[in-house]
């Protein structure tokens, strides 16, 4: 058992180191990318290509149907046609496309948020959810190829030169 002695002290400590803690780790060293997507019965309007790193997906339901969205990963070896034959054949994701993140399911006329953080690469925003026929969003319509390009190569900045003792 701890004793009352030992969380104050454990709480004097966090007093004390947390504000440095918080400010170093708040320090902004990387831009989150913003990425707007509509969401429709049954597609997506979303930009086809993106810089990889940390992106926010918001993602507003526009139709009058439930949906999601998910990033999925194609890889090297297949096309956005070998993913949509495939959930056109067994109505969920092959087991070479990785799902990286999902949203949740969201109502007509919501928004909702999703952030991951991308590797340059081939992927495909995908509703996954069965319609009330059975069959997928992503069989409807409802699928979008993304490229997440390389980063460009930060330059490291040197400071100016001391001037010279006269
Ligand atoms: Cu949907």
């Amino acid at each position: 058992m701890v004793g009352r002695g030992a969380v104050r002290a454990v709480l004097a400590t966090v007093a004390v180191l947390g504000p440095l803690a918080v400010s170093a780790q708040n320090a902004p060293t990387e831009k989150v990318q913003y990425v707007r997507v509509i969401g429709a019965d049954y597609q997506f309007t979303a930009p086809t290509t993106i810089t990889e790193g940390i992106v926010t997906f918001h993602l507003l339901n526009s139709g009058a149907d439930v949906h999601q969205m998910s990033v999925v990963e194609i890889g090297i070896g297949h096309s956005v046609k070998d993913f949509y034959d495939a959930m056109h054949a067994k109505g969920v994701p092959p087991a070479w496309a990785v799902t990286v993140g999902s949203t949740s399911i969201i109502q007509k006329q919501t928004e909702t948020f999703l952030t991951l953080r991308l590797p340059p690469g081939r992927f495909v925003l995908a509703c996954l959810i069965p319609a009330s026929d059975g069959r997928s969003h992503t069989e409807k319509g409802m699928y979008q190829a993304m490229t997440v390009t390389p980063a460009a190569v930060a330059k490291p900045t040197f400071p100016a030169a001391p001037a010279k003792k006269p």
